[in-house]
This record gives structure tokens, C-alpha cells and sequence, in this order.
């Protein structure tokens, strides 16, 4: 089989005169790039190229449901998020995927890439295991992954020498029973977590608001997630922004009800987190604002969200939490669908979160369509990206991208994934880089 050529496509989108001047700027250092012109429209959707890409760059399959089919019978696989092995023996070499199905008997499953061979398999799959997230290589060389569901469990796989298979799987329950979506590990082995859940409106049984916290769980031990102390982020300031500070311990059992009876503050929704030098990112997803309920009588409910998805920055050194991406501040607000006469292309339900090689914020939508942006780090004096620009968007009219992902080793590729396509076995891991010549050594 050798489809990565064929599936090769130079994206020939007209260069966006408006942003050119700003590329120069340099954001996306060796990945730079002219941004897109707007949002790809479903109606340009080439399962072949299903990425709208800035001009130069090139997109492949990294490993699809034509490789893998964990998941027979037309049912999405659903690849959710992406890491190598970013430490220790042939780091680089291998990549790691979590697949979100739920409510499949087959249950949920980790599975791995060997991207010097092409080879695929499952390394974990359990029927107890359902709607599988984030996931994270961590600095002392095992892997962690966790479930989305409410009380979600966190898991640790420590792997064989050959790393493409497991030796022991752990339960993490002192890292905290959430809904778990982004993990990232600070330099003191802390690892930081969010509770995927609309704190503000939906809550704890009735009360709000509940839920929706960001948490820090600090070892005991470095490296050790079996016992430590989880706290949760309390913010002195309206709307989730202001001055911070870790409160607890709680009860890592039920560390949604925990952290809000310990003053935690709930957002509407975070899912994905990234650290990058002394501040944690985190997407609150928070849309779409114009979500509607029937009611009846001809009434229609308003969903209460106050913006279409924002990123907050914690400052890890003095606390401070700040608007980092906001619609209508520092990147357009989005505007119906494309096609639509009044179509604006904007800021979206913003999902999964990674570092670009020259430490950029990259910022993925959960929408149709699913827009990748990059995002400076270089704040004004409130805390707000002085440059945020539209790299690429998904074509798919049924899928959302996830999983962007720069591995260490690579600052030429980003990887991404496209979820719950459109296409029958359209699921799978890809690249985009702008490299010539061979993308991978087993094309
Ligand atoms: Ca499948
Ligand atoms: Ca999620
Ligand atoms: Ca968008
Ligand atoms: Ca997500």
C-alpha cells in the first residue's frame, strides 16, 4: 500500500493579500506561513485534501482507517489527540492516538504509529474504557491518557522496551475522577487538569454554578501519580479572570463537587490545556453562542454562552488569569456558515491547544468548520495575543479537526486529525508540512 502520494495534494488557495504583511512577523518561526484568505467552505471538500492550507504547504496521510479499522462496520474511530514519545530510547519514533467512541462494546482504545516503518496497532484497548481524550508523554517516559465522561478516570501506561506495546496500565484516581480532556506536566512534575463541563449552566444537580474547574495536582513523589494533593484554580475576579490561586486539597473522588465547594471557579467548558514557558493555556469552549432551544409555542431558549469559545492564560509564576483569545477583541467573531452572504470567518468553540516550534499557541475549533489558528504569545497589557491568524480549515463537512500536535523532533509538521468524517472509514492522522521529497521513510 502506498497511498501517502497519492493523497498528497499542494494546496493552491489564493495567498491572503490582508495577512501577508503580518506573516512577516514571524509567527509559526520555521512553520511560518501567509494566512488564509477565510473559513473552507463544505462545498470545496476533497476527502483527498480535506485541509484548506496557506500556499506552499502539503498535506498527507499519516495513518487512516485504511491502516487501522479498530472500529468495523462504517463506525468512526474517532482519533481524538496525538503525542510521540518525546523522551528517552528512539525518541520521536512513535506516535500515540486516543480514539473517542463511546458506548462501543469493543470499548476504547490508545493505539500507536511506528512513523520510520508504518506501522499500526492497538497498544491499549478496554471495554470498560469509553470516550478516551487527552493524552500526554510524560517527562519520566510513560504515557498518560484519561476519559471525557463525567467522575472519567486518568491512566498511566507504562510501556516495553519496543514501546509499541504495554507492560502495565494504571488507575490514577489521586490525579482526579473528572471529565477529563487536556493533561500537561509542568517542570516540577505537577500535572494540571480541566473538568470538561458547562460550569456556569449546567452544574451539580440543579445548583450553579458547579463544575467546569481547572485543577493542579502536585505529587508526592516526582513522577509518581499515585499519591499526592489535588487543588483546584479560585479566581478573585469577575467573569474567570483576574487574580488566582490554588485552593485545597480536595477529594480527588469527587473532585468536581470538591473544587467548587473549595471556591473553585467554573467556566463554561474547558477542554484542552498547554503550557508553554511560565503560562497554561487553556480553551474554554464555551459555544456557539448561538445554540437555541424550542420551547415551544413558537419560543425559542437562548443557551446562555456568553462568546463563541475564548483562551484564558494562567500565569504559573504570580497567578494572574487573563482573556488571552477573545472573539470581538483580538480575533473576529464568526458569522454564520461560509456560502452565507454575511459570512465572516472568526473564532469559534475553540477545542485543542498545542505549541508550534517557535512557541506559538495553536488554537483548533470544534465546529464545521473546524479553523487551526496561531496565536502569539507576545501579550498587551491585559493579557491579549498581539497576533492571532487563521492557518488552516477543514473542508469536511462532517468532521471536526483534533489532536494538533508539533512533535519535538519535527519543527516542519504539524499533525492533526480529522474526527467523525463524513467520508466511510475517512478517520485518521495527518500531516502538513511544507517539506519536499519524502514524508516519511516507509512511503
Ligand atoms: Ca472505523
Ligand atoms: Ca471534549
Ligand atoms: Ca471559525
Ligand atoms: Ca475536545
Amino acid at each position: 500500500m502506498n497511498h501517502f502520494k497519492l493523497k498528497a495534494c499542494v494546496a493552491t488557495v489564493a495567498m491572503a493579500m490582508a495577512g501577508a504583511a503580518m506573516a512577516d512577523k514571524g509567527l509559526g518561526g520555521p512553520f511560518h506561513f501567509k494566512p488564509i484568505n477565510e473559513s473552507a467552505a463544505s462545498a470545496d471538500w476533497d476527502p483527498s485534501a480535506p485541509f484548506k492550507l496557506p500556499k506552499g504547504y502539503k498535506q498527507f496521510v499519516v495513518s487512516d482507517e485504511t491502516d487501522l479499522n479498530i472500529y468495523d462496520g462504517g463506525r468512526d474511530d474517532w482519533h481524538d489527540m496525538n503525542t510521540v514519545n518525546e523522551t528517552g530510547p528512539m525518541a520521536g519514533r512513535f506516535m500515540y492516538r486516543t480514539h473517542e467512541v463511546r458506548g462501543v462494546p469493543e470499548g476504547g482504545a490508545v493505539s500507536v504509529v511506528d512513523l520510520e516503518t508504518g506501522e499500526t496497532r492497538i497498544l491499549v484497548q478496554d471495554v470498560s474504557y469509553t470516550a478516551l481524550d487527552g493524552i500526554r508523554w510524560t517527562p519520566w517516559g510513560t504515557l498518560l491518557f484519561a476519559e471525557e465522561t463525567s467522575g472519567g478516570r486518568l491512566f498511566e501506561i507504562e510501556l516495553n522496551a519496543n514501546l509499541m506495546t504495554a507492560a502495565t496500565v494504571h488507575d490514577r484516581p489521586a490525579v482526579g475522577r473528572l471529565a477529563h480532556e487536556g493533561i500537561d506536566i509542568d517542570s516540577e512534575g505537577n500535572v494540571y487538569v480541566i473538568d470538561e463541563h458547562r460550569g456556569r449552566s449546567q452544574g451539580c444537580n440543579g445548583v450553579v454554578p458547579c463544575g467546569g474547574g481547572i485543577y493542579k495536582f502536585v505529587p508526592d513523589v516526582y513522577g509518581d501519580l499515585s499519591s499526592g494533593a489535588l487543588y483546584v484554580l479560585k479566581v478573585n475576579g469577575a467573569d474567570g479572570v483576574g487574580q488566582g490561586e490554588w485552593v485545597g486539597p480536595i477529594d480527588p473522588m469527587t473532585a468536581r463537587t470538591a473544587g467548587t465547594a473549595a471556591g473553585g471557579q467554573s467556566y463554561q467548558r474547558p477542554e484542552d490545556i498547554e503550557i508553554i514557558a511560565d503560562k497554561l493555556y487553556v480553551a474554554i469552549t464555551e459555544g456557539p453562542r448561538d445554540a437555541v432551544t424550542d420551547i415551544g409555542s413558537g419560543e425559542l431558549e437562548f443557551d446562555g454562552e456568553l462568546y463563541e469559545g475564548r483562551v484564558i492564560a494562567i500565569d504559573l509564576n504570580n497567578m494572574a488569569v487573563t482573556n488571552f483569545v477573545k472573539p470581538g477583541v483580538n480575533v473576529p467573531v464568526e458569522i454564520g456558515r461560509p456560502g452565507d452572504a454575511n459570512f465572516q470567518t472568526g473564532f469559534d468553540s475553540v477545542d485543542n491547544l498545542a505549541e508550534s516550534p517557535s512557541g506559538d499557541l495553536i488554537m483548533q475549533e470544534d465546529n464545521v468548520p473546524s479553523d487551526i489558528w496561531f496565536a502569539s504569545t507576545e501579550t498587551n497589557e491585559f493579557g491579549a495575543s498581539e497576533q492571532v491568524e487563521l492557518f488552516a480549515s477543514l473542508t469536511d463537512p462532517g468532521a471536526e479537526g483534533t489532536g494538533v500536535y508539533f512533535s519535538p523532533f519535527d519543527r516542519h509538521t504539524l499533525y492533526v486529525n480529522v474526527q467523525h468524517s463524513a467520508a466511510q472509514d475517512g478517520d485518521g492522522t495527518w500531516a502538513i508540512t511544507r517539506k519536499h521529497g519524502k514524508m516519511f521513510k516507509f512511503d
